[in-house]
């Protein structure tokens, strides 16, 4: 029988824009997906790079028990085994996912800097509660001093932290106490962030550590930079400086861009630029320039994590995910795409060339060949910001008469931060968790997952996702979410309150209606996994579900990943106790021995561990059974029928 062709999307959005690129000859990530299959040696792990004596293949014989004097043949030209091989390589990708998060960080503090010292009139402290939590968290004195004052010495004390050798990162005191505990006694408490980041690249060096438990005890300092440094000081940082979300109504998928009106994209990850055109576009001078070329105005919308940076704070509308960054330019209703860092395709370039689409590059580390480079200038964002906007419109002038805009999306409700979550559940005045743990508690919530991550074009384009988030919420665990998948989740209606009714199980969908929450909040970008990580602590905190992070009915996953900053997150989540369970492919494969270090050794560990599971129901079920072991153990499980799709109920969701 011929091998059963996979869909590509369940979006039908994208489906629509598929077929307009097929007709057009325009080829995307979708196509090149099928054209060129992954190398298998490479997918598991097994090919090692790291030195010109290479690259050496180590390939796992699969469908067969492997033989030790097989196993000890497999090896590089150096000796090095399967498993220094695999763990170097996976090790490599946490550092390179920290590195991304955290100089995105970087650059957050940076801003934050000139705001602090005047140098910029165009940022200003948005949330001086936090502001102030911050001060004290970090030890800032704050007495009668000026704002400014106070953010100068909180933006030093984070620059700080990645440049410093010695010590303990400053925001593991976040973490529950016991938690910090575990740390120490392994010896993972990270010291500075650049420091952990380059000593994994120093050993992942040709001849250095060979010893793949050694190599992942870096690897878990690099991911606690990440997770508990980098991300964490991005997303405190930035909610001083451009507010901390709070929920908001707005609308998700290409059908938001407008025929008549100057489409502008920010696709990328960083929110400085974002923030700026969000307001600028907005400006009646802005406006009325867009009028003179004929448009009825300037619409701003958003793409991958930049577009979840300005949905949560200012509810601007997003495209699409990040599958749908190329199909976006095929609506032929594109004006500008303004890029800043990560997940941006090069493949933009090439649609962009078949239509009047401005690609625009924005920031010095990401530039692209044939786009053109505006900088952002932080000195000066509004300027900046006014220059890109005005980029756009004249090009609006210039679109062509193949627009196709389809006409769908979805409306949603975003801005959970954990502050938020414990306002909403336990009111202004009295802002907590206890309700959400005493919902744990009695059962009617039976639990946590958060549902992160990419898409990738070797699965079904949001397919994971929504099967894996309609399979817990039916079993009353209520959903976390960040990144692209909380994008795939909205656009399938799953971010309304009514969604509540109609997909989840009695329990949650009780608590859903009583409080107004849709069953799955969105709660930011990708670093805002951070935020994840705060509220795991607040309700550790609040009591009555154990003592550590390890001891909450809850799990992680990231059904559709891709990215390597997919690989730093699940590792900061394991080593943080989080059972994390990854789909798509798993790339450590070659070595059953180094994956059974991730799969089982550091659950003795740290109390979390990775699994892999590509089907996304069944990786649904190993969370619930992760579940119900905890509540086991913490004494409030009670008997509960756990809800199993059948066939037919499988069908409709694909469908
Ligand atoms: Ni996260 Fe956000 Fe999306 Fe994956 Fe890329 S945009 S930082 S890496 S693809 S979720």
């Amino acid at each position: 029988m011929p091998e059963e062709k996979q869909a590509k999307s369940i979006d039908k959005a994208t489906l629509e824009m598929l077929d307009k690129a097929a007709e057009e000859g325009i080829a995307t990530v979708f196509d090149r997906a099928e054209k060129m299959k992954p190398c298998p040696i490479g997918a598991d792990g097994s090919c090692c790079k790291n030195c010109a004596m290479g690259p050496c293949r180590v390939p796992l014989a699969k469908g067969k028990e492997e033989t030790p004097e097989e196993k000890k043949a497999r090896v590089g030209v150096c000796g090095a085994t399967a498993e220094t091989i695999s763990a170097r390589n996976f090790a490599r990708m946490i550092a390179a996912g920290s590195a991304s998060h955290s100089d995105h960080g970087r650059r957050v503090i940076e801003a934050f800097k000139l705001m602090a010292e005047g140098k910029t009139k165009d940022f200003e402290i948005k949330d001086e509660q936090k502001l102030l939590k911050l001060a004290l968290d970090m030890g800032v004195e704050i007495g009668n001093r000026s704002n400014n004052e106070i953010a100068l010495d909180i933006a030093n004390k984070c620059e700080n932290e990645f440049g410093k050798q010695e010590g303990e990162l400053l925001f593991i005191k976040n973490a529950p106490i016991k938690r910090q505990e575990i740390w120490r006694n392994l010896g993972v408490v990270p010291r500075g962030i650049d420091r952990e980041i380059v000593e994994l690249m120093h050993r992942t060096h040709m001849g250095v550590d060979q010893d793949y438990r050694n190599l992942m005890l870096q690897g878990t300092r690099a991911a606690l930079a990440d997770g508990w440094g980098g991300s964490m000081i991005a997303t405190e940082i930035q909610d001083c400086m451009f507010g901390t979300p709070s929920p908001v109504l707005s609308e998700i998928n290409l059908g938001v861009l407008k025929e008549d009106m100057v489409n502008l994209v920010i696709h990328g990850h960083e929110p400085a630029l974002a923030e700026m055109l969000a307001v600028v576009s907005q400006e009646p001078e802005m406006v009325k320039y867009a009028e003179s070329k004929g448009a009825k105005g300037i619409n701003l919308a958003g793409m991958c994590c930049t577009a979840n940076e300005i949905l949560m704070r200012h509810g601007v509308p997003i495209a699409g995910n990040f599958l749908q960054q190329e199909l976006a330019i095929v609506t032929g209703a594109l004006d500008a795409m303004v890029v800043d860092v990560q997940c941006i395709m090069q493949g933009i370039k090439e649609v962009a060339s078949c239509f009047h689409t401005k690609i625009i590059t924005t920031d010095n580390r990401a530039k692209m060949t044939g786009a053109e480079y505006m900088a952002f200038d932080e000195h000066n964002p509004k300027e900046s910001a006014r220059a890109i906007v005005r980029a756009a419109i004249d090009n609006y002038t210039k679109r062509g008469k193949n627009v196709r805009i389809p006409n769908i999306k979805q409306p949603l409700i975003a801005g959970f931060s954990h502050e938020t979550i414990s306002y909403l559940l336990g009111g202004l005045f009295r802002a907590s968790y206890r309700p959400l743990n005493d919902n744990i508690i009695n059962g009617r919530i039976r639990g946590l997952a958060g549902v992160v991550g990419c898409n990738n074009a070797r699965t079904t384009h949001d397919s994971g996702h929504i099967a894996m988030i309609k399979e817990l919420i039916k079993n009353d665990v209520l959903v976390l979410s960040t990144g692209c998948g909380a994008m795939a989740a909205a656009k399938a209606g799953l971010m309304v309150p009514e969604a509540a009714k109609k997909y989840c199980g009695e329990g949650l969908a009780e608590i859903c209606e009583t409080v107004g929450i849709p069953p799955v909040l969105h709660m930011g970008a990708c670093v805002d996994n951070s935020r994840i990580l705060i509220a795991a602590t607040a309700v550790v905190k609040d009591g009555g579900l154990g003592d550590d992070i390890s001891d909450l009915p809850a799990a992680g996953a990231a059904p559709e990943w891709m990215s390597e900053k997919a690989i730093a997150i699940g590792q900061y989540f394991v080593a943080s106790g989080v059972y994390t369970v990854f789909g798509t492919t798993w790339p450590t494969s070659g070595s059953k021995e180094f994956t059974n270090h991730l799969f089982k050794d550091m659950e003795e560990m740290y109390g979390g561990k990775w699994d892999f599971q590509p089907d996304p129901v069944q990786a649904a079920q190993l969370m619930i059974a992760h579940i119900d072991k905890k509540r086991k153990a913490l004494g409030i499980d009670k008997a509960r029928e756990r809800v199993l799709y059948d066939m037919d109920m499988r069908r409709e969701l694909e469908g």
